[in-house]
C-alpha cells in the first residue's frame, strides 16, 4: 500500500495528531455546552431483540408502532445504526463503557461484567445526575453507578417476574412489560430534588420466547403476515457459516417458542386466558398435520405474530412514558432515546435470533427526541454505533468524554451539523462460539456500500457483500475478480480499524 493512502486512512480514522477526530473527545467544548446551562434529563429506553423492520417508522410491512413513531416524528431516526457485537450482554456492556467487547471484558453472554470499571452512569452520577436503572440488566453482577436500580435477574420472565431492587429480591404478579413501566413511572413521579436525571429503562420484550401479554393474545389472529422473500433461503452462493448455524425457524424452534407448550409460571387466571387464545389454534394445527414448507410457513406465522404481540405491549407502554413526560412538563428538557440491544431475523434467511454481521441483526433501531436540539422528523444516514451512546449522553450532560472511551458523541449529528470527518465505516466482532445457535466467530467492516466479513475460527472464510446490488446479502462476491480492488482496500481499512480499537483478538486480517 502506498504511504499516502495509508496516511489518508489513518487520518480519516482519527489517528493523526491534531485531527478533528482526536479533538472530538472534548464534546463539552465542541458542542457548545457551557457551564451554568440547564442540563437535560435523559431517558434511555432499550428493548431486547427489536428489529427495526418491525417498526412502522422504519417502514415495517407487518406492524404499526404508533408510540415509537411519536419519537421519530418529534426527533431523529437513524438509518445506519449498528451494534459492534450482536448479542445481549455484550451489547449492554459496550453501551455502558463506550468500549469494544475485548476491552470491557464481556465478549459473550457467558462473561460477567466487571462493575468496578468506568461507565457512563458513574460519570453522570459523579457530575451530579440522579441515575436509575429499571428492567433487563443481564450482566450477571449487580448494577453499579446508579442511585436506584431494580432489575430482572438474568433474562427475566414475561409473566410474574422476580425483580432485584437494590439487592433485594421481590416477586410481582402481572405482565412484565407493564410492570417495568409501572416501576419507571413510579420512579419518575417520586423523584425529588433539583438534579437532572438519567433513567435507563430496559424491557425484556420482545426476546425469545415471545410470550404476549393478556391484552394482545389474539391480536393478528385474522391476518396472514407477508413472508420475507428469503424465508426458504438455501444458502447457495454463501459459505459454511450460514449453512451450519442452528437458528432456523424450520429446525431450531421448540414447543415453547411455538406455544405448543404454555409458559410454566402463569397464574390460574392467566392460564385460562392463554389456553382460550392458543387452545383452539393449536388443535387446528394438530388436525392439519402440516409437513415440509407448509409446516415452516405455519411456524413463521406463529412466531412473527407472537413477536409482534410482544412489541404491541412495548409500544403501548412507551406511550405511557411519553404521555407522562408531556403531562409533567418534562418533555421539553428530556432527551429520549429508543433503541434495542441489536436487531433480529424475522424469518429473513429462514432464521430467528441474531449474532451474524448480516444486516438484520447488525442493525439497531435508533430514535432520539430532544425538542431543544433535534429537528422533528429528521433522518440521518450516518454510520453510528452502540459504542457512541455513552459519549452522547455525557456530551448532553456537559461532562467531558474521557480519552479511553472509544465511541463518539452523536450530539452534532442530532443538531443537524454532522462533523466533516465523521466515520465512513464501522468495525464488528462476534465471539460466542462454540455455543447455542452455532454462529461461528467473525469480525468485519461495513461501509455504506460494502460489507467484508472474516469467519476466522473453525473455518477460515471471507465474505463480501455489495449492499447496493444485493441488500439482502444473498450472494458472497468475495471470489469475484471484479471486486479484487475493493477487497484490498477494505482489508486495509479493516486492519486500521482493528488497530484503532486495539483489537488483536481473533486471527489477523
Ligand atoms: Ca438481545
Amino acid at each position: 500500500m502506498k504511504k499516502q493512502t495509508r496516511r489518508e486512512f489513518l487520518k480519516r480514522l482519527g489517528y493523526m495528531t491534531g485531527s478533528a477526530a482526536t479533538l472530538s473527545v472534548l464534546p463539552c467544548c465542541s458542542s457548545g455546552q457551557t457551564a451554568g446551562k440547564k442540563r437535560p434529563n435523559i431517558i434511555f429506553i432499550m428493548t431486547d431483540d427489536h428489529a427495526s423492520h418491525a417498526m412502522s417508522c422504519y417502514g415495517s410491512k407487518i406492524n404499526k408502532t404508533p408510540n415509537l413513531d411519536r419519537i421519530a416524528n418529534k426527533g431523529m431516526l437513524f438509518n445506519n445504526s449498528f451494534c459492534t457485537n450482536s448479542i445481549c450482554a455484550p451489547c449492554r456492556a459496550v453501551i455502558l463503557t463506550g468500549k469494544y467487547s475485548h476491552i470491557n471484558g464481556v465478549i459473550d453472554n457467558r462473561k460477567k461484567f466487571d462493575g468496578s470499571q468506568q461507565t457512563f452512569p458513574k460519570l453522570l452520577q459523579k457530575a451530579g445526575y440522579q441515575t436509575a436503572m429499571i428492567g433487563k440488566w443481564h450482566l450477571k453482577t449487580d448494577p453499579t453507578g446508579f442511585d436506584y436500580w431494580n432489575v430482572l435477574p438474568g433474562q427475566g420472565t414475561y409473566y410474574n417476574p422476580a425483580m432485584k431492587e437494590m439487592g433485594q429480591r421481590k416477586q410481582y404478579t402481572g405482565y412484565t412489560t407493564d410492570i417495568l413501566t409501572d416501576h419507571a413511572l413510579k420512579w419518575l413521579k417520586e423523584r425529588t430534588g433539583e438534579k437532572p436525571f438519567c433513567l435507563m429503562f430496559h424491557h425484556k420484550a420482545p426476546h425469545r420466547s415471545w410470550e404476549p401479554g393478556p391484552k394482545y393474545l389474539n391480536k393478528y389472529d385474522d391476518v396472514t403476515m407477508p413472508e420475507p422473500d428469503n424465508l426458504f433461503d438455501d444458502y447457495s452462493n454463501r459459505g459454511r457459516a450460514a449453512k451450519e448455524q442452528d437458528m432456523s425457524i424450520e429446525k431450531t424452534m421448540n414447543d415453547r417458542d411455538l406455544k405448543l407448550a404454555a409458559p410454566r409460571n402463569l397464574t390460574p387466571e392467566q392460564k385460562k386466558l392463554w389456553d382460550a387464545a392458543y387452545g383452539p389454534k393449536n388443535k387446528a394445527f394438530k388436525r392439519a398435520n402440516l409437513q415440509g414448507k407448509d409446516l415452516v410457513r405455519w411456524k413463521y406465522q406463529r412466531y412473527i405474530k407472537d413477536y409482534l404481540r410482544c412489541i404491541a405491549s412495548v409500544d403501548e407502554n412507551v406511550g405511557r412514558v411519553l404521555d407522562y413526560l408531556n403531562e409533567s412538563g418534562l418533555a421539553k428538557d428530556t432527551v429520549v432515546f429508543y433503541t434495542s440491544d441489536q436487531g433480529f431475523y424475522l424469518g429473513d434467511h429462514g432464521w430467528f435470533d441474531k449474532r451474524f454481521m448480516y444486516e438484520e441483526s447488525l442493525r439497531m433501531p435508533l430514535l432520539v427526541r430532544y425538542p431543544k436540539e433535534v429537528k422533528p422528523g429528521s433522518v440521518s444516514d450516518e454510520i453510528v454505533m452502540n459504542l457512541d451512546f455513552g459519549a452522547t449522553f455525557l456530551d448532553f450532560a456537559g461532562v467531558p468524554v474521557p480519552d479511553d472511551i472509544q465511541g463518539e458523541s452523536l450530539r452534532k449529528i442530532l443538531q443537524g451539523k454532522t462533523p466533516g470527518n465523521w466515520r465512513t465505516s464501522m468495525y464488528y466482532h462476534y465471539y460466542e462460539y462454540p455455543a447455542v445457535h452455532s454462529v461461528k466467530r467473525h469480525y468485519g467492516i461495513r461501509t455504506k456500500r460494502y460489507k467484508l466479513i472474516h469467519f476466522y475460527n473453525d473455518i477460515d472464510e471471507w465474505e463480501l457483500y455489495d449492499l447496493k446490488k444485493d441488500p439482502k446479502e444473498m450472494k458472497n462476491v468475495f471470489g469475484d475478480p471484479a471486486y479484487a480492488k475493493i477487497i484490498k482496500e477494505l482489508k486495509v481499512e479493516l486492519q486500521a480499524l482493528r488497530e484503532k480499537y486495539k483489537d488483536d483478538t481473533g486471527s489477523p486480517v
